[in-house]
C-alpha cells in the first residue's frame, strides 16, 4: 500500500528510548515534521475491542479493522453471490481501497434500476461504532433474506449500497494506534508554526491511549482541584487559573518544544466539511464572511468525500442516504445552514418530521432533527453533508449521531443525581467493563514535567464510542432498528391493474394503474425542482404483428409525479393504449427513484 508520509523516517531507537515506549511489533509509522525535530514513532496498538467472537464471522460487539472489513465483504459476496456486488468505488489520501458493495437480488432486475438507500459511516476517524452499525445493516439484510418474507421483498425490489468505511485511513490510526484525529491522515498545521502535524499526543505509559496528565504544583499554582465530591480522588474538577493546586494537561510530550503539548497531531481537517453545498474557505479576505474550520482547500478536495458525492450523483435512483456518526445519539437531518420551516418544502418536511417521530420511538434516542436549530442551537455547520442531500440530492438524508454513555448511566451509587460518580461506579462495579472506563493515577516521570500521574477515561471505547461487547451491540442495534424503518420506506411503483378491451372496430384498448406502494413519494418535491429525477414514463413496447391505433396515445407517456404515504392523493395513474392487431407486447414503467417495472401481455 503506498504510504504518502512528506518525509518517512525508518527506524529510531533513540527516541524510544527517550519515551520509554516499548513496541513489540514494527511501529505503525514514524516520521518528523522538521529536519530539527526528534522523529515520531507512532507505535502499534493490538486492542482487545478489535477482536472478533469468532474469527471470520460477523458481530455486532467488536470494532473490525479494514482488513477485517474487507475480508467480511468478501466472504459475502462469495456467500450471497446473487445478492452482492462488492468494488472499490474510490482510493483514500493514504492510497487505502474505499469498498462499497451493492445489496439487491440481481435476478430481479439491474439493481441500480431499482429505488435505493445508501448506507455508509466513520467518515470522522474515531466514530468506529458507526462501521459496526453499516455492517449489522448489510447483515440485517443478508442473513434475513429467504427468512423474513419482509426483508426478502426489499432485497428483491430495492437496492441497498453500503460503504462502513467512509475513512479507512482516520479510522485505522485509531484502531490500531494510541492516536485520534477528526476524520483524514492528510497533514495540516493545527497551531500555525509552518511545521505539519509536529506534535501530536504521546502514549506515554503504553496502555493504548491518549488519557491525561496531572501534576500537583501547590495551591493556586493551577487550574484544577481533585474533586471534592469523590472520595476515591479520580475525578479532576477544573477550577480556573490560579484557584487549582494541579495542572492538567492531555497525555504527551511538548515534541516542538513550544511550551505547548500535543496541539498538532496527526491532520486536522474535518471531512464532514468538504460536501459541495454552501461550502466555505477556512478564511477569507474580509473578515465578514462566513469560515468553516476543516473545510479543505475546495469543494470535494477530499478524495473520501469526492467518491461518495460522485457515486450520489451517478445514481440517482438513491431515495435515502443514512451516513453515520458517534456520538450523542441522535437522529440527525438536513437542514445544516438554515431553518426547516425557511428553506424545505413543507411536503418534503413532513416526512422527515415523521421518519425523527418514529426514530425516537424505535432508537430510544431522547433527541431528533436538524443540524442548525437542534443539533447546532444556531450554529450553521457549512459544506455539510445533510444540505448536500437534502439541497443537491433532494434525498430523505440522516447523518446519525450514534451512542452516548448517559444512556447507559444510572443512579447507581444513590446520591440522587446522576453524575460522574455513577460512571465510576460502574467502572469499579460492572462486571463486563471492570475497570475499563477509567484509568487510575499512576505516577510517571516526565521528561519534560519532572513527575506527573497518567490516568483518567477511556478517551476511544466509553467516551467517543460504546464499550465493545454488549454495549456496543445494543448501541448498535438501536440504530438499526431505525435504518430498517427507513429502508422500508422507500418508494416502489407496481403496475396493481391492467384492462383489455376488445373493441368492435378490431383495435385493442390496454389500460394500466400504476401505483406506488412504497412510503416515500417517488421523489421529494427538492429532487423536482432540482431536477436529479426525471419525469417517469410508462411505455409499451409492440412485439411483431401489432402497431398503434390511430387516435392511440403515444407508445410512451410521461407518468408524472408519484405521492407518498403522507400526502392525500396522487397515489395511482392509469395509463391507456390502443392497438391493432395481434400479438406480445410488454409494458415498461420507469422512474428515477420508484424502480421499474415489467409486464408482458398477448392479445389474440
Ligand atoms: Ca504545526
Ligand atoms: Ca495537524
Ligand atoms: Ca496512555
Ligand atoms: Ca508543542
Ligand atoms: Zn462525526
Amino acid at each position: 500500500m503506498k504510504r504518502v508520509w512528506r518525509t518517512l523516517v525508518i527506524g529510531t531507537v533513540l527516541f524510544l528510548m527517550l519515551s520509554g515506549m516499548v513496541s513489540s511489533t514494527a511501529p505503525y509509522m514514524v516520521w518528523q515534521a522538521s529536519p530539527d525535530l526528534m522523529p515520531i514513532v507512532i507505535p502499534r496498538v493490538n486492542y482487545p475491542e478489535t477482536h472478533p467472537i469468532e474469527p471470520g464471522e460477523f458481530d455486532a460487539q467488536h470494532y473490525p479493522t479494514y482488513d477485517e472489513v474487507v475480508s467480511l465483504m468478501k466472504k459475502w459476496a462469495r456467500d450471497y453471490p446473487d445478492l452482492v456486488d462488492l468494488y472499490v468505488n474510490g482510493v483514500s489520501y493514504e492510497g487505502r481501497d474505499i469498498w462499497q458493495m451493492t445489496i439487491s437480488n440481481k435476478k430481479t432486475g439491474n439493481p441500480d434500476w431499482k429505488p435505493a438507500m445508501w448506507v455508509g459511516g466513520n467518515r470522522h476517524s474515531g466514530e468506529v461504532t458507526a462501521r459496526v452499525a453499516a455492517l449489522d445493516f448489510a447483515n440485517r439484510l443478508l442473513t434475513g433474506y429467504g427468512v423474513d418474507s419482509e426483508i426478502t421483498h426489499l432485497v428483491d425490489t430495492c437496492t441497498f449500497y453500503v460503504r462502513p468505511m467512509e475513512n479507512p485511513d482516520g479510522a485505522e490510526l485509531y484502531l490500531c494506534t494510541a492516536q485520534t484525529n477528526r476524520s483524514t491522515n492528510r497533514p495540516m498545521d493545527n497551531d500555525g508554526d509552518g511545521l505539519l502535524d509536529e506534535d501530536p499526543g504521546d502514549d506515554l505509559d503504553g496502555d493504548g491511549f491518549l488519557r491525561q496528565m496531572r501534576q500537583y504544583v501547590g495551591p493556586g499554582n493551577g487550574n484544577y482541584v481533585v474533586d471534592p465530591a469523590d472520595p476515591s480522588g479520580r475525578l479532576m474538577r477544573s477550577v480556573g487559573s490560579g484557584y487549582g493546586d494541579y495542572r492538567v494537561y492531555s497525555e504527551g510530550l511538548d515534541n516542538d518544544e513550544d511550551g505547548r503539548f500535543n496541539e498538532d497531531g496527526i491532520g486536522g481537517l474535518d471531512l464532514h466539511r468538504n460536501y459541495p453545498e454552501n461550502w466555505r474557505p477556512m478564511t477569507e479576505a474580509t473578515g465578514m464572511g462566513w469560515t468553516q474550520s476543516g473545510a479543505g482547500e475546495y469543494p470535494l478536495s477530499e478524495p473520501e468525500i469526492r467518491s461518495i458525492v460522485l457515486f450520489l450523483l451517478s445514481h440517482p435512483n438513491i431515495s435515502i442516504c443514512q451516513t453515520m456518526d458517534t456520538a450523542v445519539p441522535m437522529h440527525l437531518r438536513p437542514p445544516s445552514t438554515s431553518k426547516s420551516e425557511e428553506s424545505m418544502f413543507p411536503s418534503d418536511l413532513r416526512y422527515y418530521v415523521y421518519f425523527d417521530d418514529e426514530g425516537r420511538k424505535l432508537s430510544g434516542y431522547a433527541r431528533a432533527g436538524d443540524v442548525y436549530q437542534d443539533y447546532g442551537r444556531g450554529n450553521p455547520l457549512f459544506g455539510h453533508s445533510p444540505d448536500f442531500g437534502y439541497f443537491q440530492f433532494g434525498a430523505i438524508w440522516y447523518g446519525d449521531e450514534l451512542w452516548g454513555n448517559q444512556d447507559y448511566v444510572e443512579d447507581f451509587n444513590g446520591d440522587g443525581v446522576i453524575d460522574m460518580l455513577d460512571r465510576l461506579w460502574m467502572n469499579d462495579n460492572v462486571e463486563e467493563i471492570r475497570g475499563m472506563l477509567f484509568k487510575d493515577w499512576t505516577p510517571y516521570e516526565h521528561p519534560q514535567l519532572g513527575l506527573v500521574e497518567i490516568g483518567g477515561w477511556n478517551p476511544k471505547f466509553w467516551t467517543q464510542n460504546a464499550p465493545a461487547g454488549s454495549y456496543l451491540q445494543t448501541a448498535v442495534e438501536k440504530e438499526t432498528r431505525f435504518n430498517m424503518l427507513l429502508a422500508k420506506s422507500l418508494p416502489l411503483l407496481a403496475i396493481t391493474d391492467m384492462n383489455m378491451v376488445y373493441n368492435d372496430d378490431g383495435t385493442t384498448t390496454i389500460a394500466i394503474t400504476i401505483s406506488n406502494k412504497g412510503f416515500l413519494p417517488d421523489a421529494l418535491e427538492q429532487a423536482w425542482l432540482v431536477k436529479i429525477v426525471k419525469e417517469g414514463y410508462a411505455e409499451l413496447r409492440l412485439g411483431e404483428g401489432l402497431s398503434r391505433a390511430s387516435g392511440s396515445p403515444s407508445l410512451r407517456q410521461n407518468i408524472g409525479f408519484f405521492a407518498g404515504a403522507l400526502q392525500a392523493d396522487g397515489h395511482t395513474k392509469t395509463v391507456t393504449w390502443t392497438v391493432s392487431g395481434k400479438g406480445t407486447a410488454s409494458i415498461v414503467v420507469r422512474s428515477t427513484r420508484g424502480g421499474t417495472v415489467t409486464k408482458t401481455l398477448h392479445i389474440d
